[in-house]
């Protein structure tokens, strides 16, 4: 008997990824003039920057580059996460990190769903930034409407839950049954004009929190924004009005102008009115209107160590204590010139994870047997490139909530980075995906370990 033949997770995940992105331009119309720009930043940076462009190549990174997205959707109760996270693991996307978004005012706590290894990410580095609605941070009085609409709804369909069970028990899928499950998969993540609220209940959830409106007035996990990876975000920033782009004010994360990128810095258009049609009396809808999609673009840079990530988180807080943020750009980058910005800096004092490797060019000669990573790098032998951030940024994910949905309940506190720290809720959150969330030091480390493994291993005495 053939063994039947089951589609690499990988690619189900970038044709999924792709297939999404495809509906995502049809639905949002300016979303494609966002893809418009990124393409023609990036292509006139790759044509000025030879050297970045042979680097990209060289590193496996190149290909991945026009297919490098997030995106974003809210889920309602801990079943449609736990299916989520049943439909994600088929395409080899795992929960990674928590963000509690409560800090910022936010009746939601997420977690970021990913592939953990470098060559599924080299393959296609899509993620996805699932928030879970927490009932006891909205209002007692809105719990049986909010209770009763999310029960009546099933956000996955029959034959996307028959393929998920096929898929665990066969342990993948094939051509045929992977078509099926993008087609089906795909519903769920659709836009969908009819509420599933009257236009009283809708306002009751929205003067709540928009954010909760647009949770549970609606019958599918809607993808609320994808996000292309650009190589020069300020130029996307700059680009954006001639491309007829609403964009926000300035740009999130770590200040430009620097030598070695770190983290995420994102920027997004803001979210554009969408005609709804809320339930009305005698079956036909109530017109009306909902805020909440939008598109948004990053620029990916080196993953930080707990040492890198706390000097980050320091001074981000000492900016913040000074009023000053992102939007100020010089007095920002000043604050930020404490942190170091050469490769060699960052490695010696093991602030950001790398990647090790052996040239293809290599030097004339060999080490000495045995030699230590440092003697294999001085040689030429090794070399080293940052470990891109895979993940996200509680503050800049904070911004993004709220200037895309217009102004959430005032009064209450505002983000403070290192905030994530802080334990409650994950457990609740571990509970409602079954699964345990990982760390991501623990991801960037393995594969820094891995790397700096195989790179030894080769020089072996
Ligand atoms: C998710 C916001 C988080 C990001 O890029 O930080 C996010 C949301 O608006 O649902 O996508
Ligand atoms: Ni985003």
């Amino acid at each position: 008997t053939n063994k039947p033949q089951y589609v690499a997770p990988s690619m189900i995940r970038h044709q999924f990824s792709n297939a999404m992105s495809c509906i995502y331009k049809a639905e949002v119309p300016l979303y494609s003039n966002l893809l418009n720009l990124v393409s023609d930043v990036n292509n006139s940076i790759l044509e000025r920057d030879l050297s970045l462009k042979q680097h990209l190549e060289e590193s496996d990174q190149f290909s991945r580059l026009q297919y490098e997205r997030h995106g974003a959707i809210r889920l309602g109760t801990a079943s449609e996460m736990a299916t989520m996270a049943r439909f994600l693991s088929v395409m080899d996307m795992h929960p990674v990190g928590y963000y509690d978004l409560s800090l910022a005012s936010l009746p939601v706590h997420a977690t970021c769903f990913r592939t953990l290894d470098l060559d599924s990410l080299n393959k296609n580095p899509f993620r996805l930034f699932v928030s879970l609605l927490r009932p006891s941070l909205i209002p007692e009085a809105l719990h049986s409407l909010v209770g009763g609409i999310l029960s009546k709804r099933a956000i996955f369909s029959r034959r996307t839950l028959e393929l998920i069970q096929i898929a665990e028990d066969q342990g993948g899928l094939t051509p045929d049954q992977v078509s099926e499950y993008i087609s089906n998969g795909l519903e769920t993540f659709k836009w969908t004009r009819t509420s599933t609220a009257t236009t009283i209940e809708y306002q009751m959830l929205k003067s709540s929190s928009p954010l909760l409106a647009d949770i549970v007035a609606f019958p599918t996990a809607h993808i609320n924004h994808l996000t292309p990876r650009t190589l020069d975000i300020e130029a996307v920033q700059a680009g954006m009005k001639s491309y007829g782009l609403p964009m926000k004010e300035s740009i999130e994360g770590p200040p430009g102008g620097r030598n070695c990128l770190i983290l995420l810095r994102q920027t997004s258009f803001k979210a554009l009115e969408d005609e709804v049609l809320f339930l009305g009396d005698g079956g036909d809808g109530v017109q009306g209107r909902h805020c909440a999609r939008f598109g948004e673009v990053e620029q990916r840079g080196a993953a930080l160590t707990p040492k890198g990530r706390k000097l980050y988180d320091d001074l981000v807080g000492e900016a913040r204590a000074k009023g000053i943020g992102p939007e100020v750009t010089e007095a920002y980058a000043k604050i930020f010139a404490r942190f170091p910005d050469s490769w060699d800096a960052l490695r010696k004092e093991n602030l950001a994870w790398l990647r090790y490797y052996i040239p293809e060019s290599r030097p004339h000669g060999t080490p000495e047997p045995g030699a230590d990573l440092d003697t294999l790098i001085a040689g030429g032998w090794v070399r080293y490139e940052p470990i891109t951030y895979e993940d996200f940024l509680p503050l800049s994910a904070a911004g993004i909530f709220q200037s895309n949905l217009g102004r959430e309940k005032e009064g209450l506190r505002s983000y403070e980075p290192g905030d994530e720290s802080g334990d409650h809720g994950r457990g609740e959150l571990v509970n409602a995906i079954g699964l345990d969330i990982n760390d991501e030091m623990v991801v960037y480390r393995d594969l820094q370990e891995k790397s700096i493994k195989e790179c030894l291993y080769n020089f072996r005495p």
